[in-house]
């Protein structure tokens, strides 16, 4: 793990990273300290302030969110920590609550008292069992020193976090989803408006933060939000986690200021796999149109990714070297996309299904002129009319490729055959 701003990532080269002992030595929970010391609509201020946006993927500023709730009425309200990272190539939050689970604790605790919610939830994907006992464990430690449950730290705030495990549902990362799940339903998503923020769990006011973002409350409580504005760009600000993936020589999480580029990034993790060259890359995941050598330079910040066509998602870099067929990788990605949609609209269900069928006939040479039309006919028939983003992101990858590879794409048909050697690639089977 390599860092340019150690403030998520402090602990993770430490002994026990994970347990409270070591988050103590830190300066854990001085920013709890500090907050109950605080009125809460300060604490909101200076989250607004340090421009803090969400990192789940859609850089929502974190402090105007919070600022959505409608007064407190003396009802409940509550905080849900989306937990469920299952974006393909997105791989901070699972590491971040692995190595450093009391950052999220503090986070939830820190926006509890920010919010005056008393039962906030973290929703964890159920598929990966070792971070959500990881978390409990970290939740448990945290009650028995007195950080949660009654009476924190004397303050009179009382607080009772529940971690629950999803059933791995890629859709229950979507939030409304993931509330209906939480709730004990089919997890599928709801209509918006009504925003979380004003009818949520329990049909309550409810907040749904990104694990990143409630883990990076405690460092800005505590060193203030001028601090954290300090990093990054102008309006993309602070400090992320990048996970690299793919052909890269050390692969794995780096946790830099928003604005890094690709370049920089990929001398930190040793390059692209030894004699081999960037073909294309995702700057936030599958979901974000992908890149080439040519963006090399990009800043990785909300608009200069955006000015470039694409989004900087969760900075899920996944690198491909000259060896990987675009048709291939496409092909996989759409295998997730037709199995993890939900099947409530029209658009995702079928225009998925379609197109994993379409990709795939391309991809084991049955292509036939018209194809890489019919594509992009189905992506312009989901894109923006599905019910929520997982089908306008199933449609990145393919329109991406195919305006940056069509030649690739085209020689698949032409040959009836793929002309790439799968075992060079080694990354999709
Ligand atoms: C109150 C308003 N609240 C917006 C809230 C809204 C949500 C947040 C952002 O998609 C993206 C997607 C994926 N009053 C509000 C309001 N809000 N207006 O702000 O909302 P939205 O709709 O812009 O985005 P979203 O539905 O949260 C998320 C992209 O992330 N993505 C996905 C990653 C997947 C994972 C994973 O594996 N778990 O992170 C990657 O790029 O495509 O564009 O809270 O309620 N007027």
């Amino acid at each position: 793990m390599t860092t340019l701003t150690p403030v998520l990532t402090d602990t993770w080269d430490a002994e026990r990273s994970w347990s409270l002992d070591t988050y103590l030595a830190h300066d854990g929970y001085e920013g709890l300290r500090k907050a109950l010391t605080m009125a809460p609509a300060d604490i909101v201020a200076a989250v607004k302030e340090s421009g803090l946006r969400g990192r789940g993927g859609a850089g929502f500023p974190t402090g105007m969110k919070w600022g959505f709730l409608p007064p407190d009425d003396g009802k409940p309200r509550y905080l849900v920590v989306n937990a469920d990272e299952s974006e393909p190539g997105t791989c901070k939050d699972i590491p971040l609550m692995m190595a450093s689970p009391q950052h999220l604790v503090e986070g939830v605790a820190i926006t509890s008292v920010a919010i005056n919610c008393h039962h906030a939830f973290i929703y964890v994907r159920g598929e990966v069992l070792h971070v959500y006992r990881r978390v409990l464990a970290a939740v448990q430690e945290a009650y028995d020193a007195g950080y949660l449950g009654k009476d924190i730290l004397g303050s009179g705030f009382d607080l009772d976090v529940t971690v629950h495990a999803g059933a791995g549902a890629y859709i229950c990362g979507e939030e409304t989803a993931l509330l209906d799940s939480l709730e004990g339903r089919r997890g599928q998503p709801r209509l918006k408006p009504p925003f979380p923020a004003v009818e949520g769990l329990y049909a309550r006011p409810t907040v749904v933060n990104n694990v990143e973002s409630i883990a990076s409350v405690p460092s800005i409580v505590r060193n203030g939000a001028a601090w954290f504005a300090s990093m990054g760009t102008e309006k993309s600000q602070g400090m992320g986690l990048f996970s690299l993936s793919g052909h890269v020589t050390r692969p794995g999480q780096y946790e830099a200021p928003l604005g890094i580029t690709l370049r920089e990034l990929l001398d930190m993790a040793g390059g692209i796999r030894a004699g081999h060259t960037l073909k294309f890359w995702t700057p936030g995941g599958s979901s974000t149109p992908m890149f080439t050598d040519a963006h090399l330079d990009v800043p990785l910040d909300y608009e200069s990714v955006g000015a470039a066509k694409s989004m900087l998602g969760t900075r899920a870099l996944q690198i491909f070297d000259e060896t990987t067929c675009v048709v291939r990788a496409t092909s996989r990605w759409m295998d997730f996309y037709a199995h993890e949609s939900c099947g409530k609209c029209t658009p995702c269900r079928e225009g998925t299904f379609w197109m994993k069928q379409v990709l795939a006939r391309i991809e084991a040479g049955g292509g036939v002129d018209g194809d890489l039309e019919l594509l992009v006919d189905l992506c312009d028939n989901i894109l923006g009319r599905a019910f929520c983003a997982l089908g306008d992101g199933a449609t990145s990858p393919v329109t991406s490729s195919i305006e940056l590879f069509r030649d690739e794409y085209q020689a698949h048909i032409d040959g009836h055959a793929c002309p790439f050697d799968p075992t060079a690639s080694a990354l999709f089977a």
